[in-house]
This record gives structure tokens, C-alpha cells and sequence, in this order.
């Protein structure tokens, strides 16, 4: 404790009335143990310090001040490079509540776990106390949170990724809920040690505690692991938070789509880690008169408004994108976005002192350093920029930032997409009969796995909801409170509908069938026509598809025979995935509510049905 007192300077006076907050901030200075305690106030002069700070320690590299002004490059440790699932925990006190997609542990195990890691874990560096808003400041949808770090990184990405800050610490009174997040990159430094430019431990806890809303991290400071507001805060804590009151923390983007005749839309889209909602958070149609602008590419919070309607904030205030495969062609906007005031993180630094990644130029430079600093040529055998690097820049800089972004009563939702990375079997779009059907579709998403996590790239697997790696509780209890929101919207007003889609079909070659990016606006038209009453379906055994001619391909050089494809259904394969299905289902003890065993049923029998009439079929052409 010694040292904490020499170098503690006044707390902001806020806090006076806030007595919870400094013995908090006391307490786990007392068992952290670093050299000072800076409470940030998201100043300017105070970013500018910090990231002079690290600049003078090696954690950042300044870009090229004509290129890319204001800009900083990262290198992480080649061990800390995106979320760990495998060391992600839900301690809730009874493990039925995490549910069987969870690793749980029991809470009073993971604090006696915890405590000796935190146990001086900041001794020799600065404790930084940040607080912070999710969600506009003051905004009824909003919650505030408190971030502990020792990690300057953390608190001036913070600072882009949400409203930090005094601004958000003059919110809290006494009787405000907030959420405490510690967190250590577990790198204490003894006198006479020098530190690294990316301080992180090989021992990585990244643990919710649901019941008392607390969250500790330890031991990495990418990401999600580690910018505890993000999936931490306003995905697993805050879809507690959410089952309790009512509304829902969910990994969507938000847009918003204006159609040619001056309609506007807007709609929430979840899709996997690295599966495309950046992309379409910041579309470019192809298709004359439509209009897309930007509210969320990540977390949406959705709550029932006054007007009995769906509404959604963007609960963050930046953007955390993945960097490969970012260009004009794919996302212009996203290539504007970042002209400037951007960190980025794991990307490939050019002769020039700009930054380069895989897929960002047609043109490969003949000479870059790699993610790791190291020389790297054409011919290397490793990828310059590593898969998961990142970007982290404010969403205020995005030229196609909607003006009701960052509206404090949010949008209303129209419609609901599902989607994921799937080389077979699903089809482009399909819409969900009612609700319920839709929560099914939602609770059966499967994705082939991405970089944005440590683990098997290209495996397939559940990703219900795209909540796979951040549901605070038991999925099934998140289905059933799913199928409540749908009841309450249905009693008072019109719900959204809700779609299904897959820009990542494969032909037997193994190349994608759908042109992708700008020209999902076209999926967009048929999905926004159908809410506006305005497009015409046909029953599949999966839901409603266009009709033959319904989807506007007007001057898109499809292959022939490729609309076919992305449509197929294949009875067989699917009463397989059904199988699958129902075994994942059977993981959940008897927990998947009625409406979505229902929804399985109802699936089988049209595919059964499906399935003979296809037999039939096949029995008459052979006679
Ligand atoms: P997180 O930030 O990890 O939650 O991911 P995200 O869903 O925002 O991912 P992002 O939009 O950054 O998608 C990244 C990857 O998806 C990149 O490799 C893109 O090139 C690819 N992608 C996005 N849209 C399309 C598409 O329409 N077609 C194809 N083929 N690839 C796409
Ligand atoms: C994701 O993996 O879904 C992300 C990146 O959005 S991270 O914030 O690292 O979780
Ligand atoms: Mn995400």
C-alpha cells in the first residue's frame, strides 16, 4: 500500500457523493498494489499524454503524419492476439445458469482463484480508473460502468469505444447501478525490471460474475479480453442485466436503409465474430435509390419504447473492425473512416510509414514488417497483417454515421437478421413465418469459425444467435426470453419481422456464389420490400423465399445456374442438420423452451414432406 499513497492525486470532486466508487477504487488498489492512481477524465491533453507515454515505451508507432495523421500502430505479444474463449468464465452460483455453452465455475472458487493473481499484479505501473457510458450520456437505454486497468492501450481505446470520462462519471449518483470491471494485464514490475511494448501473462482469466455484475480480467489486453465494455460489460453482464428488466444485449449491427420512395428503415443484423457486420453496417448499394447509413457495426441494445415498438442504441461509441480484407472495393467507407485518429493493432506497416493488410491493395507491396516487426516479402509464407487485426477508431468519423446514431431514445427496428459463414446448405435469405420461427432460426445459426477467436479457423459450429462466446447465462433461458420479448411486442404493436441470410454459399469449386458486400443491398431491397408489403414469397420447408424473379439481379453477372444454387435446398442434408439439431437441443436438459422444440418439429415434418415428394419425383422420372 506504501507506494499507492505517495502518488495518489485528488479524486475529481464528483466523487464526493460517491463513496462507493473510491472505496472500491481503494480496495483494489489495495490488493493490486500499483505505483499511482490516475482517474480519467477523457480530456484531450489526457489522451495526448498517454499515447506520448507509449509511444516513449515502444507500445506504439507512430504512422506516417502525412498519410495517416494521428494514427498508431500496435504490436501485440504474438500470444495475445484475440478473445479465449477456452478462458472466458461464467460464475454464476448455481452452473445451470450458464448453461452448457458456458465454462462456469463457481464464484467463491474463481475469487479464491483470482485473488493471488490480482495480488500486486500492478505493482510498478499506474492503476487507471476509468469511467465510462454505454450508450448516449444520460440516455434512459444507457448503463455506466467503471473500468479498473493498469494498461494505457485499454484506457485510450476505451476512450474511442465509448463515451469515457468525466462526462460519464457526473451520471453516477448514489443510487445508480453500475457496473466494476477490474482488470490486469498480470505484468507486475519489480524495481530494475524494464518493461515490454505489449505487457500480458500466459495465465488469462476473463471472468463474469452474473449475480453481482462484477467483471475481472487477467492477463491479456486484446480486445474483448480486455476493453471490458465491449463484449464483457454490454453483451454478457448486460444480457443479465437485460433477462431481469426485459430487453435485450445482443451482438448486432444497427442500420439504417433509406428506400427509394424516401421510407426509412432500420434494422439490426447478428452475425458471427468476423462474419460481415461491419461490412454491412457501412453498405454502398448497388441498386439505384437506396441509402444505407451507419448506427452500430457490433452490440445493440433493444428495448420495448413508450410507443410499444422496438427501439436500439448502439451501446459503444467506436469502432473495434477486423482489418483484413478491408479495401474500396469491399468497404470504402470503412477505408475512409480510418484516414486518421485510428489505432491499429496486428496490421503490417509500410516502407512508407502507412499500414497494409492482406486484401487492402490489389497491388502487394514488395517489401512490409509483418505484424511482429519482421521483414516480410511476397514470398513469405506467413500473412503480413495477423487475421484478426484490428482497428479502433470513433464512430464519429464514419462519413455514413446516420444523424440518429446517437439519438438517446434510439431507432425502431423493422426487421431482424440472422445470418452466418456457411459454405453449404443455407440460402441467401429466407423470412421467418412468425416470431417464434424467427427465434428458432436465431437459436440454429451455425458458422464455419474466424480468427476473431482462438480456436480452429474454418470448423463449423453453433453459434446461436451470434451469442455463442457472449451470453451471460443459460442460451436456452435466452431463447425462452426471446419468445417473451416477441409476446410483449405482439400485445401492444407491430414486431419486427425477422430474416435469415448467407452471403458465403460455395460452388462445388469452393467459390463464393454470391458477389457479397455492396451487393447484399439487393437482399436488403427484398427484405425491406416484404415489411413494406411490397414483394411477393414462396414457401420453402425452411420459410419464405423471393419468387422466381423477386430478388432484383438486374445487371449482376450471375453464373449460370448460381440463383439456383443459393437457394437450394437439399431435404436430405437438412433433415441432417435437423438431427444435429435436436442433439445440441438435447444439451440443454430439458431447458429449450416449448416454442423452439416446436419450431423443430414443424421444420422436420415440411422437410419429410419435402423429402417423399422428391422421392416421388425421382420414382416418376424413372418409370
Ligand atoms: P466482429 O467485429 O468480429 O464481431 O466481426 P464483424 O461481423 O463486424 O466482421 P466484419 O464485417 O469485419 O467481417 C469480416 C470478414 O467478412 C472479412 O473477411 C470480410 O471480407 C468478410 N465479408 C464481409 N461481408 C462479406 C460478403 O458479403 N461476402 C463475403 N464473401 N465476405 C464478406
Ligand atoms: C468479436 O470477436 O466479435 C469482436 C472483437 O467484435 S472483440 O472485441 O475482440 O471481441
Ligand atoms: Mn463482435
Amino acid at each position: 500500500m506504501n507506494q499507492t499513497m505517495l502518488n495518489r492525486p485528488q479524486a475529481p470532486a464528483a466523487l464526493a457523493a460517491l463513496p462507493a466508487i473510491t472505496a472500491w477504487v481503494e480496495e483494489i488498489a489495495e490488493l493490486t498494489k500499483p505505483d499511482a492512481i490516475v482517474w480519467c477524465t477523457g480530456t484531450a491533453e489526457e489522451r495526448e499524454g498517454l499515447i506520448q507515454q507509449m509511444v516513449d515505451s515502444g507500445t506504439l508507432i507512430p504512422l506516417d503524419e502525412t498519410l495517416r495523421p494521428a494514427s498508431y500502430l500496435a504490436r501485440s505479444d504474438p500470444s495475445d492476439v484475440a478473445r479465449v474463449e477456452d478462458r472466458t468464465f461464467i460464475c454464476s452460483l448455481n452452473q445451470d445458469d450458464a448453461g452448457p455453452t458456458n465454462n462456469w465455475r463457481a464464484p467463491d472458487d474463481m475469487r479464491a482463484t483470482l485473488r493471488p493473481l490480482f495480488d500486486g499484479s500492478m505493482r510498478g505501473r499506474t492503476l487507471y480508473v476509468v469511467p465510462f457510458s454505454m450508450g448516449p450520456l444520460g440516455s434512459p437505454l444507457s448503463k455506466l460502468g467503471v473500468q479498473l486497468t493498469d494498461s494505457p492501450y485499454v484506457v485510450v481505446s476505451m476512450g474511442i469505444m465509448t463515451r469515457m470520462g468525466s462526462a460519464a462519471l457526473e451520471l453516477f449518483t448514489p443510487n445508480t447501478e453500475w457496473v466494476p470491471a477490474v482488470h490486469s494485464v498480470g505484468a507486475p514490475l519489480d524495481v530494475g525490471d524494464t518493461d515490454v511494448p505489449w505487457p500480458c501473462s500466459s495465465t488469462k482469466y476473463i471472468s463474469h460474475f452474473p449475480e453481482t455484475r462484477e467483471i475481472w480480467s487477467f492477463g491479456s489486453a486484446y480486445g474483448g479480453n480486455a476493453l471490458l465494455a465491449k463484449k464483457a460489460f454490454a453483451l454478457r453482464i448486460a444480457s443479465v442485466i437485460a433477462r431481469d428488466e426485459g430487453w435485450l444485449a445482443e451482438h448486432m449491427l444497427i442500420l439504417k436503409v433509406t428506400n427509394p420512395r424516401g421510407r426509412v428503415f432500420h434494422v439490426v443484423a447478428a452475425f458471427p465474430s468476423a462474419c460481415g457486420k461491419t461490412n454491412l453496417a457501412m453498405l454502398r448499394p448497388t441498386i439505384p435509390g437506396w441509402s444505407v447509413e451507419t448506427i452500430g457495426d457490433d452490440i445493440a441494445w433493444l428495448r420495448q419504447g413508450f410507443d410499444g415498438r422496438l427501439h436500439a442504441i448502439n451501446p459503444e461509441a467506436g469502432f473495434f473492425g477486423v482489418a483484413p480484407g478491408t479495401s474500396n472495393a469491399t468497404n470504402a467507407t470503412a477505408i475512409e473512416t480510418l484516414w486518421g485518429n485510428t489505432i491499429f493493432t496486428n496490421v503490417a506497416l509500410q516502407n512508407n510509414g502507412d499500414v497494409w493488410w492482406e486484401g487492402m491493395t490489389d497491388t502487394v507491396p514488395d517489401h512490409l514488417l509483418d505484424w511482429q516487426g519482421a521483414d516480410w516479402t511476397p514470398s513469405s509464407a506467413t500473412p503480413a497483417a495477423h487475421p484478426n487485426s484490428r482497428f479502433t477508431v470513433a464512430a464519429a468519423q464514419c462519413p455514413s454515421i446516420a444523424d440518429d446514431w446517437d439519438d438517446p431514445r434510439g431507432v425502431v427496428i423493422d426487421a431482424i437478421i440472422f445470418g452466418g459463414r456457411r459454405a453449404t446448405n443455407v440460402p441467401l435469405v429466407v423470412e421467418a413465418r412468425d416470431w417464434e420461427h424467427g427465434v428458432y432460426l436465431g437459436a440454429t445459426i451455425s458458422s464455419e469459425q474466424t480468427a476473431a477467436a482462438e480456436g480452429t479457423v474454418g470448423q463449423l459450429r453453433r453459434d446461436p444467435f451470434a451469442m455463442l462466446p457472449f451470453c451471460g447465462y443459460n442460451m436456452a433461458d435466452y431463447w425462452a426470453h426471446w419468445l417473451k420479448i416477441g409476446q410483449q411486442l405482439r400485445a401492444t404493436s407491430t414486431v419486427p419481422r425477422i430474416f435469415q441470410v448467407n452471403w458465403f454459399r460455395k460452388d462445388e469449386n469452393g467459390r463464393f456464389l454470391w458477389p457479397g458486400f455492396g451487393e447484399n443491398s439487393r437482399v436488403l431491397e427484398w427484405i425491406l420490400d416484404r415489411v413494406d408489403g411490397r414483394a411477393a414469397s414462396v414457401e420453402s420447408p425452411l420459410g419464405l423465399v423471393p419468387t422466381a424473379g423477386g430478388l432484383n439481379i438486374d445487371g449482376l453477372d450471375l453464373p449460370e445456374g448460381a440463383l439456383e444454387k443459393l437457394f437450394e435446398v437439399n431435404p436430405a442434408l437438412w433433415l441432417d442438420e435437423v438431427d444435429g439439431t435436436e442433439a445440441f437441443f438435447d444439451t440443454f436438459d430439458g431447458r429449450v423452451p416449448e416454442g423452439v422444440t416446436r419450431q423443430l418439429g414443424l421444420l422436420r415434418g415440411r422437410l419429410q414432406e419435402a423429402a417423399a415428394a422428391k422421392a416421388h419425383q425421382g420414382a416418376q422420372t424413372n418409370e
